[in-house]
């Protein structure tokens, strides 16, 4: 494995003695947010991994070297770089075998924080059921993978720009719990409320981690959805963005966007049709999303 992958030395420290690890993304610091908020958000996110008590590790790829855990320089290069490739599942033989940089969604850091052994992964919103999937059959890898490996993916729901129950009805039958903390709604990324029901409400990092072990515990092998509702002072309520989230579909399909250039596209429109504001929230709805992942980890670190 050393021939692909480098893990940090303070994750490889905290791996090896049982300690609390997240796992961060780096799609989201590629494709998700304008420089310089990219970069700095990402500081800030393994700075709330640490004053939680564990340790981060963004994962990303350099000249075709997966990175487990980045420095400061590593981090620039994926958050200034236009040839830095949107990475997933698929993605991930021809990026590094061609030794490029890649910027990992989330199917594909989950891929990789497993191959670490890393089991807490905190990121904004998943990818999930496209609206209109039913003629253009896109439905983000991210749900496979949930369906497969085993890592608990800490989010604000799935991003309102995608079909919210047909996204929940893939994650039923893909075998994936998913979980509310602190509530019983499906958290619809921008927006606190999504009128649709999580499985089960959980109220402690303690419960989660208990969850996660019992799982993979009795080999049911599989990802855990943990949603976190985007705090309050930052929400943008469903009313006031769904009329921006519908333009901005609009233009994607009047410009023909498809496939993984989607996502990055709406992300964009949206945040200069709400003047930053959407930027705002995705900021915050991280942030508090790598602060409880790493309340689990810790948590989850006492389990095993
Ligand atoms: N969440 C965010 N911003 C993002 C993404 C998620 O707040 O940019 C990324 C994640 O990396 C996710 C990807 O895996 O969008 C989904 O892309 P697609 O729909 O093409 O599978
Ligand atoms: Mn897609």
């Amino acid at each position: 494995m050393e021939k692909y992958m480098i893990i940090h030395p303070e994750v490889k420290k905290a791996l090896d003695a049982g300690k609390a690890v997240v796992a961060l993304e780096s799609t989201i610091i590629s494709h998700g947010m304008p420089y310089p908020e990219n970069v700095k958000t990402a500081r800030t996110l393994e700075e709330l991994v640490r004053s939680e008590g564990a340790v981060p590790a963004t994962i990303g790829i350099l000249n075709g070297k997966i990175k487990i855990g980045l420095n400061e320089e590593e981090l620039e290069i994926l958050g200034t770089k236009n040839e830095v490739i949107k990475v997933s599942r698929r993605d991930l033989p021809v990026v590094i075998a061609q030794k490029k940089h890649g910027a990992t969604t989330v199917a594909a850091t989950m891929f990789l924080a497993n191959l670490a052994g890393i089991r807490i992964f905190a990121t904004g919103g998943i990818g999930g059921v496209h609206r209109g999937a039913e003629t253009s059959f896109d439905i983000s890898a991210d749900l496979t993978e949930l369906g497969m490996t085993n890592v608990a993916v800490i989010c604000a729901g799935a991003k309102a720009i995608l079909d919210l129950p047909l996204t929940l009805e893939r994650l039923e039958t893909l075998g994936v719990p998913v979980l509310g903390y602190g509530t019983d709604e499906f958290p619809a990324f921008y927006s606190r409320k999504s009128g649709l029901k999580v499985d089960q409400r959980i109220d402690t990092p303690e419960q989660l981690a208990r969850i996660l072990k019992t799982k993979w515990d009795l080999g049911l092998n599989g990802g855990v959805l943990i949603t976190n509702p985007i705090p309050e002072e930052a929400e943008i309520p469903a009313e006031e963005i769904n009329d921006t989230i519908e333009t901005a579909l609009k233009e994607a399909e009047t410009l023909g966007i498809k496939g993984k250039k989607i996502t990055p596209f709406l992300l964009n429109r949206i945040k200069e049709l709400t003047n930053g504001r959407s930027l705002t929230a995705n900021i915050e709805l991280v942030k508090n999303n790598a602060k409880l992942a790493a309340q689990i980890a810790v948590e989850y670190a006492k389990l095993t």
